[in-house]
This record gives C-alpha cells, sequence and structure tokens, in this order.
C-alpha cells in the first residue's frame, strides 16, 4: 500500500485557503468539492481501459472506455458529504454507498449508524471519502464494513491525514491506497488533526 500526498499546485493551494480560520461556510464546502475532484483524478488515473468499436462521423472507430463494473463512492457521513459532489464531478455515473459513522468523544472509537451499500459491490472499486483520517478509526471500520460485504478494491480519499492515522491504516488494511492533499503533523489529545482544518464536519454544514 502506498500514501500518494498530491503536490499539485492547484490542490496545495486549495488546501491552503481552506486552512484559514476566516472562511466561510459556503468557501470551505465549495473547496472540500474542488479538493475532493482534484484528489478523484489522481485516484483514477490507473483504472484498466477497453477498447470498442462505434459509429463516428467517418465511420467505424476505436475507442477507449473504463472497463468493468461503475465505481462506488463511499461518503463517510457526515463530513464526507462534503467531497462528494467533486467526486461525482468527474465519475457522474457512480454509485453511492453511504456509511454512518461518528465518533465515540470519550473513546475515539467508531460507532457505524447507517450503512446503504450499492448492489455488486464485490465488483466495483470503492473510493471512500472523508476530509479527514485522524486517528484512522473511521476509515479502518468502513474499510473494514466494505470487505465484509466482498468488495476487493478500495482507495481512500482524504483531505488532509496525521501520520498516526495513516500508520493504523496501514497496519489493518495494508492493500488499501491513500490519497491526501496533505499528510500533516499530528493528532492533539482530542483526536484532531494538527495544523489539519478543525471540525471538518462543522465547518462544511456550517453547525459552528
Ligand atoms: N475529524 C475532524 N477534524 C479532525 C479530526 C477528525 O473533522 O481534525 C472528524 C472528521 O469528520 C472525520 C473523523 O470524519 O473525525 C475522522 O476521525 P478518525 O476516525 O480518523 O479519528
Amino acid at each position: 500500500m502506498s500514501v500518494h500526498e498530491i503536490k499539485h499546485p492547484l490542490v496545495q493551494h486549495k488546501l491552503g485557503l481552506m486552512r484559514s480560520s476566516e472562511k466561510s461556510t459556503r468557501s470551505f464546502r465549495q473547496l472540500a468539492a474542488e479538493v475532493g475532484c482534484l484528489l478523484t483524478y489522481e485516484a483514477t488515473k490507473d483504472l484498466e481501459l477497453e477498447p470498442y468499436t462505434m459509429q463516428g462521423w467517418c465511420g467505424e472507430i476505436e475507442a477507449q472506455r473504463i472497463k468493468g463494473k461503475k465505481i462506488t463512492v463511499v461518503p463517510i457521513l457526515r463530513a464526507g458529504l462534503g467531497m462528494l459532489d467533486g467526486v461525482l464531478d468527474l465519475v457522474p455515473s457512480a454509485k453511492i454507498s453511504v456509511v454512518g459513522l461518528y465518533r465515540d468523544e470519550e473513546t475515539l472509537e467508531p460507532v457505524t449508524y447507517f450503512e446503504k451499500l450499492a448492489s455488486d459491490i464485490e465488483s466495483r472499486m470503492a473510493l471512500v471519502v472523508d476530509p479527514m483520517l485522524a486517528t484512522g478509526g473511521s476509515m479502518i471500520a468502513t474499510i473494514d464494513l466494505l470487505k465484509n460485504a466482498g468488495c476487493t478494491s478500495i482507495r481512500a480519499l482524504v483531505l488532509v491525514a496525521a501520520p498516526e492515522g495513516i500508520a493504523k491504516v496501514q497496519a489493518a488494511h495494508p492493500d488499501v491506497d491513500i490519497f491526501t492533499a496533505s499528510v500533516d503533523q499530528k493528532l492533539n489529545e482530542q483526536g484532531y488533526i494538527i495544523p489539519g482544518l478543525g471540525d471538518a464536519g462543522d465547518k462544511i454544514f456550517g453547525t459552528k
């Protein structure tokens, strides 16, 4: 497994804007979708293609299309919804598998309260989206759930990741690649990423 820290200037510029304590809900939400879109571009660059023929303007031509079943995007409720529109901008016919987890504020352990997965999950690539990979608990629980349902191809897309969370996901699921705009310094005692973005869910939904 590997961690892909996307150094593209657009990604770094947009992430920098998101870190400002001055950002409005509207602007933070828009940037979360935009960075989500750019991470999707990177995370899908090795999708397998297959040739097919069709009628073009000058007769029969050969073109390429993505092979296999459509991707499923897996937003982890609720913050993951903030990246969903950006991902769908690039893969508009993806199926959406929603997973609801909350973090127990005492134990920091994830608790599943909602799960509705796309059909034929075993033959789809899953792009799990959550703005923050902090302790890694939510991501590991979601990957566990997807694997239990038969999914074998999983990638994680997170705006910001903490080294502690990356190490945990790597240990639990070495086959899952992580795509992120930044590997930040560390977690604080409350499980927040430093410098991070603060509470991404609150910022996306304007609940603070
Ligand atoms: N979270 C934040 N900001 C942080 C750390 C965590 O918003 O600095 C939230 C995210 O909403 C994410 C969840 O969904 O906690 C991930 O936490 P964890 O399970 O990786 O610890």
